[in-house]
Protein backbone atom coordinates (compact mmCIF):
# COMPACT_ATOMS: atom_id res chain seq x y z
CA UNK A 1 0.00 0.00 0.00
CA UNK A 2 3.14 2.29 0.70
CA UNK A 3 4.73 1.59 -1.77
CA UNK A 4 1.37 2.27 -3.85
CA UNK A 5 0.94 5.87 -2.54
CA UNK A 6 4.21 6.51 -3.04
CA UNK A 7 4.19 5.58 -6.76
CA UNK A 8 1.17 7.64 -7.54
CA UNK A 9 2.25 10.47 -5.63
CA UNK A 10 5.52 10.26 -8.40
CA UNK A 11 3.06 10.25 -11.19
CA UNK A 12 1.26 13.17 -9.91
CA UNK A 13 4.20 15.12 -9.41
CA UNK A 14 5.48 14.28 -12.48
CA UNK A 15 2.33 14.79 -14.47
CA UNK A 16 2.22 18.33 -12.49
CA UNK A 17 5.44 19.25 -12.42
CA UNK A 18 7.82 17.31 -14.87
CA UNK A 19 5.92 17.59 -17.85
CA UNK A 20 5.44 20.72 -19.73
CA UNK A 21 2.04 21.71 -20.76
CA UNK A 22 1.32 24.23 -23.68
CA UNK A 23 -1.01 26.91 -23.20
CA UNK A 24 -3.21 27.01 -26.23
CA UNK A 25 -5.58 29.02 -24.53
CA UNK A 26 -5.56 32.85 -25.74
CA UNK A 27 -7.65 33.82 -22.68
CA UNK A 28 -4.29 32.70 -20.43
CA UNK A 29 -1.90 34.83 -22.46
CA UNK A 30 -0.34 36.69 -19.86
CA UNK A 31 -0.40 40.59 -20.07
CA UNK A 32 2.65 41.55 -21.70
CA UNK A 33 4.25 44.70 -23.59
CA UNK A 34 6.23 44.76 -26.21
CA UNK A 35 9.51 46.83 -25.84
CA UNK A 36 9.55 49.47 -28.73
CA UNK A 37 11.21 49.09 -31.91
CA UNK A 38 11.81 53.00 -32.39
CA UNK A 39 12.53 53.88 -28.66
CA UNK A 40 16.31 53.56 -27.61
CA UNK A 41 17.37 54.13 -23.80
CA UNK A 42 20.67 54.81 -25.08
CA UNK A 43 19.71 57.15 -27.78
CA UNK A 44 15.47 58.09 -27.35
CA UNK A 45 13.12 58.54 -29.73
CA UNK A 46 14.31 57.07 -33.24
CA UNK A 47 12.89 59.86 -36.01
CA UNK A 48 14.79 59.02 -38.88
CA UNK A 49 15.64 56.75 -41.44
CA UNK A 50 19.77 57.66 -40.13
CA UNK A 51 18.90 57.39 -36.73
CA UNK A 52 17.24 53.94 -36.89
CA UNK A 53 20.28 52.50 -39.36
CA UNK A 54 23.29 54.05 -37.43
CA UNK A 55 21.74 53.87 -33.95
CA UNK A 56 18.59 51.53 -33.19
CA UNK A 57 18.93 48.75 -36.16
CA UNK A 58 22.86 47.89 -34.39
CA UNK A 59 22.04 48.15 -31.26
CA UNK A 60 18.87 45.82 -31.24
CA UNK A 61 20.93 43.64 -33.63
CA UNK A 62 23.72 43.35 -30.94
CA UNK A 63 20.79 42.35 -28.69
CA UNK A 64 19.71 39.73 -30.68
CA UNK A 65 23.23 38.16 -31.01
CA UNK A 66 24.29 38.82 -27.53
CA UNK A 67 20.89 37.54 -26.12
CA UNK A 68 19.75 34.78 -28.43
CA UNK A 69 21.54 33.01 -31.63
CA UNK A 70 24.86 33.84 -30.22
CA UNK A 71 28.11 35.79 -31.87
CA UNK A 72 29.97 34.65 -34.75
CA UNK A 73 33.43 34.76 -32.90
CA UNK A 74 36.39 36.78 -34.14
CA UNK A 75 38.17 34.86 -36.04
CA UNK A 76 39.82 35.13 -39.34
CA UNK A 77 38.65 32.20 -42.22
CA UNK A 78 39.11 32.54 -45.51
CA UNK A 79 36.53 31.12 -48.29
CA UNK A 80 37.07 28.27 -51.17
CA UNK A 81 34.90 27.47 -53.67
CA UNK A 82 34.77 24.70 -55.86
CA UNK A 83 32.80 23.84 -59.07
CA UNK A 84 32.04 19.98 -58.19
CA UNK A 85 29.73 20.05 -61.39
CA UNK A 86 27.82 22.00 -63.58
CA UNK A 87 25.44 22.11 -66.51
CA UNK A 88 23.74 18.48 -65.64
CA UNK A 89 20.68 18.38 -67.56
CA UNK A 90 17.65 17.84 -65.02
CA UNK A 91 13.66 17.02 -64.58
CA UNK A 92 13.52 16.21 -67.95
CA UNK A 93 15.60 19.38 -69.69
CA UNK A 94 14.19 21.93 -67.77
CA UNK A 95 16.71 22.79 -65.54
CA UNK A 96 19.89 22.89 -64.86
CA UNK A 97 21.99 21.34 -61.43
CA UNK A 98 25.04 22.61 -60.35
CA UNK A 99 27.26 21.44 -57.14
CA UNK A 100 30.14 23.84 -55.79
CA UNK A 101 31.91 22.57 -52.65
CA UNK A 102 32.56 25.99 -50.26
CA UNK A 103 35.10 25.17 -48.13
CA UNK A 104 35.69 27.78 -44.66
CA UNK A 105 39.27 27.33 -43.06
CA UNK A 106 40.76 28.65 -40.12
CA UNK A 107 43.95 27.80 -38.23
CA UNK A 108 42.04 25.18 -36.72
CA UNK A 109 41.24 23.63 -39.92
CA UNK A 110 38.57 23.36 -42.63
CA UNK A 111 35.06 22.18 -42.82
CA UNK A 112 34.01 21.70 -46.59
CA UNK A 113 29.80 21.51 -47.12
CA UNK A 114 28.00 21.42 -51.00
CA UNK A 115 25.83 24.00 -52.22
CA UNK A 116 23.35 22.59 -54.82
CA UNK A 117 22.20 25.13 -57.68
CA UNK A 118 19.13 24.20 -59.58
CA UNK A 119 18.54 27.14 -62.54
CA UNK A 120 15.94 27.03 -65.23
CA UNK A 121 17.45 25.61 -68.43
CA UNK A 122 16.86 29.06 -70.09
CA UNK A 123 18.78 32.61 -70.51
CA UNK A 124 19.53 33.93 -67.13
CA UNK A 125 20.67 35.31 -64.62
CA UNK A 126 17.59 33.98 -62.61
CA UNK A 127 16.21 35.64 -59.68
CA UNK A 128 16.43 32.74 -56.81
CA UNK A 129 15.51 31.39 -53.54
CA UNK A 130 18.23 30.49 -51.15
CA UNK A 131 17.23 27.95 -48.82
CA UNK A 132 18.49 25.07 -46.25
CA UNK A 133 16.94 21.21 -45.60
CA UNK A 134 16.95 18.71 -43.00
CA UNK A 135 18.10 15.49 -44.73
CA UNK A 136 20.16 16.87 -47.56
CA UNK A 137 20.35 17.97 -50.81
CA UNK A 138 20.20 14.41 -52.64
CA UNK A 139 16.37 14.46 -50.57
CA UNK A 140 14.89 17.20 -52.25
CA UNK A 141 14.96 15.80 -55.83
CA UNK A 142 15.11 12.14 -56.69
CA UNK A 143 17.82 13.18 -59.37
CA UNK A 144 20.73 10.58 -59.73
CA UNK A 145 23.53 13.40 -60.05
CA UNK A 146 22.89 14.97 -57.13
CA UNK A 147 25.81 13.89 -54.48
CA UNK A 148 25.21 12.12 -51.21
CA UNK A 149 26.33 14.12 -48.22
CA UNK A 150 28.98 12.01 -45.85
CA UNK A 151 27.76 13.90 -42.86
CA UNK A 152 25.60 13.10 -39.99
CA UNK A 153 21.89 12.44 -41.05
CA UNK A 154 19.12 11.87 -38.83
CA UNK A 155 17.41 8.70 -39.12
CA UNK A 156 13.78 8.14 -40.47
CA UNK A 157 12.79 4.59 -41.13
CA UNK A 158 10.15 6.53 -43.73
CA UNK A 159 13.28 7.86 -45.71
CA UNK A 160 15.22 4.66 -45.37
CA UNK A 161 17.78 6.74 -43.64
CA UNK A 162 19.89 4.12 -40.77
CA UNK A 163 22.83 4.50 -39.30
CA UNK A 164 23.07 8.58 -39.31
CA UNK A 165 23.93 8.04 -43.09
CA UNK A 166 22.68 9.40 -46.34
CA UNK A 167 21.37 6.63 -48.57
CA UNK A 168 20.27 6.21 -52.00
CA UNK A 169 17.45 5.06 -51.06
CA UNK A 170 16.50 8.68 -49.62
CA UNK A 171 16.99 10.25 -53.38
CA UNK A 172 14.18 12.50 -53.62
CA UNK A 173 12.30 11.72 -50.23
CA UNK A 174 11.35 15.18 -49.47
CA UNK A 175 10.31 16.05 -52.59
CA UNK A 176 7.18 16.62 -51.72
CA UNK A 177 8.11 20.26 -49.74
CA UNK A 178 10.47 21.23 -52.66
CA UNK A 179 7.63 22.37 -55.49
CA UNK A 180 10.81 22.07 -57.84
CA UNK A 181 9.38 21.60 -61.00
CA UNK A 182 7.01 25.08 -60.15
CA UNK A 183 9.80 26.88 -59.27
CA UNK A 184 12.15 26.76 -62.16
CA UNK A 185 8.82 26.78 -64.68
CA UNK A 186 8.27 30.37 -63.33
CA UNK A 187 12.09 31.26 -64.36
CA UNK A 188 13.25 31.01 -60.54
CA UNK A 189 16.67 29.26 -59.47
CA UNK A 190 16.33 27.53 -56.21
CA UNK A 191 19.96 27.07 -53.97
CA UNK A 192 19.74 24.83 -51.02
CA UNK A 193 22.83 23.89 -48.64
CA UNK A 194 22.47 20.49 -46.33
CA UNK A 195 22.24 21.92 -42.55
CA UNK A 196 23.81 18.87 -41.02
CA UNK A 197 27.07 19.36 -43.35
CA UNK A 198 27.69 23.02 -41.04
CA UNK A 199 26.33 21.73 -37.44
CA UNK A 200 24.78 18.24 -37.37
CA UNK A 201 21.37 18.68 -35.45
CA UNK A 202 22.16 16.92 -31.72
CA UNK A 203 23.50 18.39 -28.40
CA UNK A 204 26.81 17.50 -28.52
CA UNK A 205 28.53 20.07 -26.81
CA UNK A 206 29.52 21.65 -29.91
CA UNK A 207 32.45 19.36 -30.38
CA UNK A 208 32.04 18.67 -34.28
CA UNK A 209 30.72 20.75 -37.34
CA UNK A 210 31.83 24.23 -37.23
CA UNK A 211 32.21 25.59 -33.80
CA UNK A 212 35.29 24.26 -32.92
CA UNK A 213 37.33 25.79 -36.15
CA UNK A 214 36.48 29.30 -34.44
CA UNK A 215 37.64 28.27 -30.85
CA UNK A 216 40.57 30.04 -29.27
CA UNK A 217 43.41 28.49 -27.99
CA UNK A 218 42.59 26.06 -25.02
CA UNK A 219 38.31 26.62 -25.45
CA UNK A 220 36.14 24.24 -25.90
CA UNK A 221 32.35 24.90 -26.28
CA UNK A 222 31.02 28.24 -27.24
CA UNK A 223 31.06 31.11 -24.68
CA UNK A 224 27.85 32.39 -23.54
CA UNK A 225 27.40 35.18 -25.72
CA UNK A 226 28.69 33.15 -28.97
CA UNK A 227 26.74 31.01 -31.35
CA UNK A 228 24.27 28.14 -31.30
CA UNK A 229 23.52 25.81 -33.99
CA UNK A 230 20.89 28.27 -35.84
CA UNK A 231 23.84 30.82 -35.61
CA UNK A 232 26.52 28.54 -37.53
CA UNK A 233 23.58 27.36 -40.12
CA UNK A 234 22.77 31.29 -40.64
CA UNK A 235 27.01 31.62 -41.65
CA UNK A 236 26.49 28.95 -43.81
CA UNK A 237 23.23 30.38 -45.76
CA UNK A 238 25.41 33.87 -46.02
CA UNK A 239 28.53 31.80 -46.98
CA UNK A 240 26.63 30.65 -49.98
CA UNK A 241 25.59 33.85 -50.90
CA UNK A 242 29.48 34.96 -51.11
CA UNK A 243 29.00 32.34 -53.73
CA UNK A 244 25.76 33.02 -55.52
CA UNK A 245 26.93 36.91 -56.08
CA UNK A 246 29.76 35.38 -57.95
CA UNK A 247 27.94 33.38 -60.18
CA UNK A 248 26.66 34.66 -63.72
CA UNK A 249 23.86 32.45 -63.55
CA UNK A 250 22.02 34.02 -60.89
CA UNK A 251 20.94 37.54 -60.27
CA UNK A 252 22.01 38.60 -56.93
CA UNK A 253 19.86 41.38 -56.27
CA UNK A 254 16.81 39.16 -56.21
CA UNK A 255 17.72 36.17 -53.47
CA UNK A 256 15.36 35.23 -51.48
CA UNK A 257 16.65 33.62 -48.15
CA UNK A 258 13.98 30.86 -46.74
CA UNK A 259 13.52 28.15 -44.48
CA UNK A 260 11.05 26.07 -42.40
CA UNK A 261 10.44 25.38 -38.74
CA UNK A 262 14.52 25.08 -36.78
CA UNK A 263 15.33 26.61 -40.53
CA UNK A 264 12.85 29.13 -40.57
CA UNK A 265 14.58 30.54 -37.53
CA UNK A 266 17.65 30.32 -39.48
CA UNK A 267 16.48 31.87 -42.25
CA UNK A 268 15.41 35.11 -40.68
CA UNK A 269 18.37 35.04 -39.01
CA UNK A 270 20.61 34.94 -41.91
CA UNK A 271 18.85 37.34 -43.37
CA UNK A 272 18.62 39.94 -40.78
CA UNK A 273 22.70 39.60 -40.75
CA UNK A 274 22.75 39.71 -44.14
CA UNK A 275 21.23 42.59 -46.25
CA UNK A 276 22.07 41.04 -49.28
CA UNK A 277 19.22 38.97 -49.26
CA UNK A 278 15.99 41.00 -50.91
CA UNK A 279 13.81 38.90 -49.12
CA UNK A 280 13.50 36.74 -46.02
CA UNK A 281 11.10 34.00 -45.90
CA UNK A 282 10.06 32.35 -43.08
CA UNK A 283 8.15 29.14 -42.99
CA UNK A 284 6.29 28.00 -40.00
CA UNK A 285 9.49 29.40 -37.77
CA UNK A 286 7.63 29.53 -34.57
CA UNK A 287 9.39 30.55 -31.24
CA UNK A 288 12.67 31.78 -31.53
CA UNK A 289 11.45 32.59 -35.14
CA UNK A 290 8.62 35.22 -36.28
CA UNK A 291 6.42 34.06 -33.17
CA UNK A 292 6.13 36.52 -30.25
CA UNK A 293 7.73 34.90 -27.17
CA UNK A 294 5.86 37.01 -24.67
CA UNK A 295 2.69 35.62 -26.15
CA UNK A 296 4.24 32.24 -24.63
CA UNK A 297 1.78 30.02 -26.53
CA UNK A 298 2.54 26.78 -27.76
CA UNK A 299 5.80 26.34 -27.34
CA UNK A 300 8.09 28.52 -24.89
CA UNK A 301 12.02 29.57 -24.37
CA UNK A 302 11.74 27.47 -21.65
CA UNK A 303 10.74 24.55 -23.48
CA UNK A 304 12.79 25.64 -26.49
CA UNK A 305 16.44 25.75 -24.66
CA UNK A 306 15.18 22.33 -22.88
CA UNK A 307 14.61 20.30 -25.91
CA UNK A 308 17.30 21.81 -27.61
CA UNK A 309 19.92 23.42 -26.01
CA UNK A 310 22.21 23.39 -28.78
CA UNK A 311 20.21 26.03 -30.55
CA UNK A 312 20.72 29.24 -28.98
CA UNK A 313 23.51 30.49 -26.92
CA UNK A 314 23.55 30.29 -23.52
CA UNK A 315 22.77 33.76 -22.67
CA UNK A 316 19.36 32.95 -24.36
CA UNK A 317 18.88 30.48 -20.97
CA UNK A 318 18.17 33.53 -18.49
CA UNK A 319 14.35 34.37 -19.89
CA UNK A 320 13.26 30.45 -19.57
CA UNK A 321 9.92 30.97 -18.36
CA UNK A 322 10.85 34.73 -18.19
CA UNK A 323 9.84 36.14 -21.55
CA UNK A 324 9.18 39.43 -20.29
CA UNK A 325 12.58 40.24 -19.04
CA UNK A 326 13.58 39.83 -23.05
CA UNK A 327 15.33 43.28 -23.92
CA UNK A 328 13.93 42.17 -27.65
CA UNK A 329 10.94 40.42 -28.49
CA UNK A 330 11.16 38.68 -32.30
CA UNK A 331 9.00 41.57 -34.07
CA UNK A 332 11.84 43.56 -33.66
CA UNK A 333 14.27 40.85 -35.16
CA UNK A 334 11.50 40.53 -38.15
CA UNK A 335 11.87 44.91 -38.61
CA UNK A 336 15.55 44.31 -38.76
CA UNK A 337 14.39 43.11 -42.26
CA UNK A 338 13.31 46.30 -43.57
CA UNK A 339 13.44 47.88 -46.04
CA UNK A 340 13.95 44.64 -47.86
CA UNK A 341 10.77 42.12 -48.42
CA UNK A 342 9.30 40.03 -45.54
CA UNK A 343 7.35 37.32 -45.91
CA UNK A 344 5.95 35.06 -42.97
CA UNK A 345 3.59 32.11 -43.49
CA UNK A 346 1.79 29.91 -40.98
CA UNK A 347 -0.42 26.51 -40.99
CA UNK A 348 -3.59 26.60 -39.09
CA UNK A 349 -3.01 23.58 -37.22
CA UNK A 350 0.53 24.28 -36.31
CA UNK A 351 -0.48 25.66 -32.92
CA UNK A 352 2.65 24.59 -31.48
CA UNK A 353 4.33 27.70 -33.41
CA UNK A 354 1.64 30.02 -32.71
CA UNK A 355 0.34 31.12 -35.57
CA UNK A 356 -1.49 34.43 -34.89
CA UNK A 357 1.72 35.39 -32.75
CA UNK A 358 3.66 34.96 -35.77
CA UNK A 359 1.18 37.67 -37.50
CA UNK A 360 1.43 39.94 -34.79
CA UNK A 361 5.01 40.09 -35.29
CA UNK A 362 4.78 40.79 -38.51
CA UNK A 363 2.11 43.35 -37.98
CA UNK A 364 4.68 44.84 -35.26
CA UNK A 365 7.80 45.21 -37.69
CA UNK A 366 5.58 47.87 -39.54
CA UNK A 367 6.96 51.34 -37.87
CA UNK A 368 9.83 50.44 -39.30
CA UNK A 369 8.62 49.42 -42.84
CA UNK A 370 6.84 53.41 -42.37
CA UNK A 371 9.89 55.34 -41.65
CA UNK A 372 11.35 54.17 -44.42
CA UNK A 373 7.79 55.36 -46.36
CA UNK A 374 7.41 51.43 -47.71
CA UNK A 375 4.14 50.07 -48.08
CA UNK A 376 3.43 46.71 -45.77
CA UNK A 377 0.69 44.77 -43.75
CA UNK A 378 -0.60 47.64 -40.96
CA UNK A 379 -3.77 46.16 -39.96
CA UNK A 380 -3.82 44.18 -36.91
CA UNK A 381 -6.65 41.78 -38.25
CA UNK A 382 -5.31 38.66 -39.03
CA UNK A 383 -5.80 37.34 -42.52
CA UNK A 384 -8.59 34.29 -42.68
CA UNK A 385 -7.12 30.97 -43.44
CA UNK A 386 -5.95 30.28 -47.16
CA UNK A 387 -6.16 34.34 -47.39
CA UNK A 388 -2.81 35.48 -48.18
CA UNK A 389 -1.80 39.21 -47.66
CA UNK A 390 0.88 41.25 -49.53
CA UNK A 391 1.51 44.54 -48.93
CA UNK A 392 4.05 46.40 -50.49
CA UNK A 393 6.94 44.87 -48.65
CA UNK A 394 5.50 42.45 -46.35
CA UNK A 395 3.53 39.22 -46.78
CA UNK A 396 1.79 36.89 -44.49
CA UNK A 397 -0.67 33.39 -44.83
CA UNK A 398 -2.24 30.88 -42.66
CA UNK A 399 -3.07 28.57 -44.71
CA UNK A 400 -5.16 24.99 -43.61
CA UNK A 401 -3.31 21.98 -42.72
CA UNK A 402 -0.15 21.24 -40.36
CA UNK A 403 3.50 21.81 -39.76
CA UNK A 404 4.75 21.17 -43.45
CA UNK A 405 5.95 22.80 -46.83
CA UNK A 406 3.65 22.88 -49.49
CA UNK A 407 2.95 23.50 -53.15
CA UNK A 408 0.49 26.27 -51.68
CA UNK A 409 3.41 27.76 -49.73
CA UNK A 410 5.89 28.21 -52.41
CA UNK A 411 3.07 29.52 -54.94
CA UNK A 412 2.77 32.08 -52.49
CA UNK A 413 6.42 33.20 -52.02
CA UNK A 414 6.66 33.03 -55.88
CA UNK A 415 3.88 35.47 -55.77
CA UNK A 416 5.56 37.71 -53.27
CA UNK A 417 9.10 37.75 -55.33
CA UNK A 418 7.37 38.30 -58.06
CA UNK A 419 5.63 41.17 -56.99
CA UNK A 420 8.73 42.48 -54.77
CA UNK A 421 11.13 41.93 -57.30
CA UNK A 422 9.71 43.76 -60.45
C1 LIG B 1 10.11 21.23 -33.04
C2 LIG B 1 10.55 22.48 -32.33
C3 LIG B 1 10.14 23.68 -33.13
C4 LIG B 1 10.47 23.54 -34.59
C5 LIG B 1 10.40 22.12 -35.11
C6 LIG B 1 11.15 21.81 -36.39
O1 LIG B 1 10.27 20.08 -32.36
O2 LIG B 1 9.96 22.48 -31.06
O3 LIG B 1 10.71 24.84 -32.56
O4 LIG B 1 11.69 24.10 -34.86
O5 LIG B 1 10.86 21.20 -34.21
O6 LIG B 1 12.19 22.39 -36.67
O7 LIG B 1 10.69 20.92 -37.11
Amino acid sequence: MKYLTLTLLLFLTLSTFGQFQPNYDESKIPDYELPELLLSEKHGKIKSVKAWETKRRPEILELFADQMYGKVPDVPYSLDFKVKQKGVSILSGKALLKEVEITISTVNGALPFTLMIITPNSAGPHSCFMTINFYGNHTLLDAKNISLTNSWVRNNEEFNITNNKATEASRGARSYRWDIDAIVSRGYALASIYYGDLDPDYDDGFQDGLHPLFYGQGQSKPKPEEWGSIGVWAFGMSRSMDYLVTDPLIDARKVAVMGHSRLGKTSLWAGVNDQRFALVISNDSGCGGAALSRRAFGETVGRINTSFPHWFNDNFTQYNENESALPIDQHMLLALVAPRALYVASAEDDRWADPKGEFLSTYHANPVYKLYGEQCIDDPQMPAVDQPKMVGKTGYHVRSGGHNVTDYDWEQYMNFADQVFN
